[in-house]
């Protein structure tokens, strides 16, 4: 693009998306997050690097959400994506963040770098796919998404509300056409189309009810499984939170809200024993609950789909006898110990360890055959190599007829899985296959072990950073005295475990405790949330104890 073109492009910018705030924002794990009225200029400049991306990958199509997942309303964010669907290149987020920050006279100059740096062919054409969440500022800031995009004269496609998984699936159609088509019915074409197969063959048996109930965080996810239901016999959803009048996005619901509170979403009511999936804003997270006869709450989260997922594959792979197919479980530090020592002694599949956020758990799974991912948030899907997807095509041909016919089943559970990043709605449907599959309720799916009771806190501290953590976050390496405290007060509970970590996504430090107990997880988790106010500079007013419990 000749420079007087260029000319045209930072006029604009300063005119129609000007930087109006000098408060440094940085692509974190999952891209850029904060209050809405900082996004404008941040946004735009993502159009304007999602175009430069896509040249750099021959003119391949990117993605560009416009999200907060389950952060509240006033909140939003932009995240890019690859163009096989992924989250993008690690090495690109300090490129996407000097851009953010640059001030309006800087803006040419650090686009003609990056072009240089990245060895872009700005003759080349570029193409941006572009969806948003249902915020009342997603479409001002989806309009500037593709004002950036139009401005290096790339395409935007621009999506509408979709979620946040859709938008991804998207993408990897666009690049990749065997894996489907780039349309909001080309995703429930496979998706749903895949457990319709699913249920064809497997029709509700034993205790499995097929009545789900499904609190939609008033958020995308719930508004796309209202569009499904219409055409869905084989599941009777009872759809809740959709986003109506004065119901607000993620507030008091979704399965953020479930997970962290431990308790039930609210704007539902269920029987007792009713399986209930909540997802959250954008559609990527789900976690299942049921309360019993004394509202006691049962939480089936992203570490029980794991299991549940891996322990079905696991059954599949046997029945097709597909025995040189490896599968593996990735985890992060807030796995429940009880999953953990389910998978290494009863499963006895190989689990790994790797940092909060989807990208590391998505790039470790990439080295099984199979590899499921979960972080215990209910983000999680499965990845499976051409490996395995060779080796079970051929024996759902060449199989004898058990063989074949486990080997078909599986062809469609793997057409049900959005591989591209975890999604709520195609996670939804696997669980419901599975559980279906085993004429299971969700309490016989909650015994398959007991989890340690868990507690999370946030403490305030003047600057995070200063905690530095090694061994996917398990263990606080700076500053060195936490974590010789955190050894101590640790040790002082059965089956206890506890670590800090600074937040990738707020100002805050994270503790997470599990123990033998409700009343110890309580009190191991507020002591440690103590050490880490009292050893890394804790900021406003020292967390409280609860209670002492008897130990
Ligand atoms: C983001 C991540 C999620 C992670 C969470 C941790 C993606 C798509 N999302 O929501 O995986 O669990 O951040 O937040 O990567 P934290 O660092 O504030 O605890
Ligand atoms: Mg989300």
């Amino acid at each position: 693009m000749p420079p007087s073109s260029l000319r045209v492009v930072y006029a604009f910018a300063r005119e129609m998306h000007p930087k109006t705030s000098d408060v440094f924002i940085e692509y974190g794990t999952a891209g850029f997050r904060t209050k809405a009225n900082l996004l404008e200029h941040v946004v735009y400049r993502m159009g304007l690097l999602a175009v430069i991306r896509s040249r750099v990958k021959n003119g391949r199509t990117i993605g560009m959400m416009i999200t907060a997942s389950h952060n509240l309303e006033p909140d939003n964010g932009v995240k890019l994506v690859d163009p096989d669907g992924e989250m993008l290149e690690e090495s690109w987020e300090s490129i996407a963040t000097t851009l953010a920050n640059v001030s309006d006279n800087d803006l040419e100059k650090t686009v003609q770098e990056i072009i240089a740096t990245e060895k872009a062919d700005m003759a080349l054409k570029a193409s941006v796919f572009i969806g948003m969440d249902t915020r009342y500022t997603s479409p001002r800031l989806a309009a500037a998404a593709a004002n950036g995009v139009i401005a290096l004269k790339g395409t935007p496609k621009e999506f509408g509300i979709v979620t946040t998984p859709m938008l991804h699936f998207f993408v990897k159609c666009r690049n990749d056409n065997t894996y489907g088509t780039p349309t909001e019915e080309g995703y429930y074409e496979k998706i749903v189309g895949a457990f319709k197969n699913i249920r064809k063959r497997l029709p509700a048996r034993g205790d499995y009810n097929p009545r789900l109930y499904v609190d939609g965080a008033n958020g995308v996810g719930g508004k796309k499984l209202k569009a499904i239901k219409k055409n869905l016999t084989e599941l009777e959803l009872e759809l809740f939170n959709l986003g109506g009048v004065g119901e607000k996005l993620n507030l008091g619901c979704g399965a953020d809200h479930v997970k962290v509170t431990q308790s039930p979403p609210k704007g539902i009511t269920h029987p007792p024993f009713q399986r209930v999936a909540s997802v959250d804003g954008d559609g990527d997270r789900i976690v299942y609950y049921y309360l019993d006869e004394q509202q006691k709450m049962y939480l089936l989260d992203g570490d029980r789909i794991a299991t549940l997922i891996a322990s079905y594959i696991q059954e599949l792979l046997q029945a097709c006898n597909a025995t040189d197919i490896s599968l593996g479980i990735v985890q992060t530090a807030y796995a429940n110990g009880a999953s953990t020592k389910y998978i290494q002694e009863t499963l006895k599949v190989p689990v790994e360890f790797v940092k909060t956020g989807v990208k590391h758990l998505h790039h470790a799974a990439k080295t099984y055959d199979i590899g499921v991912y979960f972080e215990a948030n209910g983000h999680g899907t499965v990845l499976y190599s051409d490996k395995a997807k060779k080796t079970i095509n051929r024996i759902s041909q060449e199989g004898d007829p058990t063989e074949r016919k486990a080997a078909q089943l599986f062809l469609d559970f793997i057409d049900l899985t959005n591989e591209t990043v975890g999604d709520a709605i195609s996670d939804l449907f696997i669980v419901e296959a599975i559980l279906c599959a085993r004429g299971w309720s969700a309490v016989q799916w909650m015994e398959l072990y007991d989890d340690l009771p868990c507690r999370q806190l946030k403490v305030t501290v003047k600057d995070r950073s200063v905690i530095k953590t090694t061994d996917a976050e398990r263990i606080c390496s700076e500053p060195e005295e936490l974590q010789l405290k955190i050894n101590e007060l640790v040790a002082k509970y059965t089956n206890g475990r506890s670590f800090a970590r600074p937040s990738g996504t707020e100002d805050i430090v994270r503790v997470y405790a599990e123990a033998e107990t409700r009343q110890q997880a309580d009190l191991l988790a507020a002591e440690v949330a103590q050490a880490v106010f009292d050893l890394a500079g804790g900021a406003g007013t020292r967390p409280e104890l609860p209670a002492a419990p008897e130990l």
